[in-house]
């Protein structure tokens, strides 16, 4: 099985980067040579995580960096996106800890002499515990604190890095660590999912004009993650309802960057739910950066309801992922299509897609062939939406490794690469090969 894309397509130029993506607390373990964070708080709460683990040992990448930036490079990637452990930099005055940052500095050291790019994310959910103590993202205090923090580390990491993302993910932290309740912090209220998000987005626009001044010649952006939303059936509600739902969840987090407003939704939300915008506020949120982090798992499907704002999500149709979600790539055609149409963007990065799949390890290999297909139709759907005339840049297949999968713990595997947790021992599965053969197949085609 090999990984192909059609004969004249961009993505089969050196110019287009292919990557591996992963986040501080889903790998780092070292626990203890940081301040804690919600999840460490989270994960000690009975019942949170699937499996009662944590991420105290992860997949011990803190002390084995060096034989995965040897990894990484086996794969023949041209980027490492990674993010950086807020309370592993910075101290409870908000100074730097430069200790923590020591460990980064090698790191981006290592990449930079391999050649590597390195696509740092300074917000990939793992808020130190003391803030959250003081509020967390409802208190606009922590938007300031994040600006200090990206202050601090961009001007300590001088020009080491390629390409800065803000925040991993808003929704994810807004509505499933403050409305949904699902992950850290746990709080669950419809009065807090958008004030959190709106913080979220003021810290993004702060941290953007710290990073201008900061380090002009290095690309900032934000990453975003979409589910598209269908309509259950060709009806005028059920269409309404999706509308909605895509408001809601997706349009939320993006039309603040590009228009400077809320979707019109906003009109609609009760006033407990209302996030607390002060005057600026927009403004700084749709200060312009330089690309746009797009992340695609799955799309999801609505009808109509008399209840809540209108919607009502169904269950996702097969195929599935071991993770429950729906393989459906047309989605991310349709959705980067519509992004930018809707949108005046900056080049677009696919910062992560992939599967989790129930591999098995068997003498030493892992035939991940559902993996590979997901894969070959995900690029495939990247390049169709490309020939349609989307400005995509690259490609990073979420995860370089197994890795904590947030609530689902050890249990779900994303990796290219697979992790026995036990022993710490990586394989490279057959999708992490194919994935390798690809990338070393490219030409050097005239770039953009
Ligand atoms: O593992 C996560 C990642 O941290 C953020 N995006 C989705 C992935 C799969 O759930």
């Amino acid at each position: 099985m090999t990984l192909s894309i059609q004969n004249k397509s961009e993505m089969l130029s050196k110019s287009f980067i292919y990557g591996v993506a992963t986040a501080s607390f889903q790998i780092e373990g070292a626990s203890e040579s940081r301040l804690p964070n919600i999840w460490d708080a989270f994960c000690a709460k009975e019942g949170k995580i699937a499996d009662g683990s944590n991420g105290n040992i992860a997949c011990d990448h803190l002390q084995l960096w060096e034989q995965d930036v040897d990894l990484i490079e086996s794969l023949g990637v041209d980027a490492y996106r990674l993010s950086i452990s807020w309370p592993r930099v910075i101290d409870l005055e908000g100074k730097l800890n430069h200790k923590g940052l020591s460990f980064y500095i090698k790191l981006l050291d290592e990449l930079n002499k391999r050649k590597i790019k390195s696509f740092v994310t300074f917000y990939h959910w793992d808020l130190p515990q003391h803030l959250e103590e003081k509020g967390g993202w409802l208190n606009r205090e922590t938007a300031y604190q994040f600006e200090n923090y990206v202050n601090l580390v961009s001007k300590a990491l001088g020009d080491r890095v390629y390409a800065y993302a803000t925040l991993n993910e808003p929704f994810c932290s807004a509505y499933l660590g403050y409305e949904a309740g699902v992950h850290a912090p746990g709080l669950k209220s419809k009065n807090y999912g958008k004030k959190a998000a709106h913080h979220l987005l003021l810290a993004h626009g702060l941290a953007i004009q710290q990073l201008n001044k900061n380090c002009p010649a290095i690309k900032k952006g934000i990453v975003l993650n979409f589910t598209p939303c269908y309509p259950n059936n060709e009806s005028f509600q059920d269409k309404v309802a999706a509308n909605i739902a895509d408001d809601y969840f997706n349009q939320w987090y993006i039309k603040p960057l590009f228009d400077g407003q809320y979707p019109e939704l906003i009109e609609k939300l009760e006033d407990e739910h209302q996030p607390d915008i002060l005057e600026g506020d927009l403004d700084i949120i749709s200060t312009p950066i330089d690309y746009l982090g797009v992340n695609y798992y799955t799309r999801a499907i609505y009808s109509a309801t008399n209840e809540g704002y209108g919607f009502r999500e169904l269950p996702p149709q097969e195929p599935l992922t071991d993770i429950g979600w729906e393989i459906y790539p047309q989605a991310m055609t349709d959705l980067l299509i519509s992004l930018d149409q809707k949108y005046k963007l900056p080049p677009i990065y696919i910062t992560e897609n992939g599967m989790a799949a129930a591999d098995k390890i068997i003498a030493q290999q892992v035939d991940d062939f559902e993996r590979i297909d997901y894969l070959q139709n995900h690029l495939n759907a990247v390049d169709s939406a490309m020939s349609a005339g989307v400005d995509i840049r690259g490609y990073f297949a979420w995860s370089l490794m197994d890795n904590f999968e947030w609530a689902e713990g050890y249990t779900k595997r994303f990796g290219l690469v697979y992790v026995d947790y036990q022993t710490q021992e990586r394989t490279v599965k057959k999708s992490g090969k194919v994935y390798r053969d690809f990338i070393s197949q490219r030409q050097d085609l005239p770039t953009k």
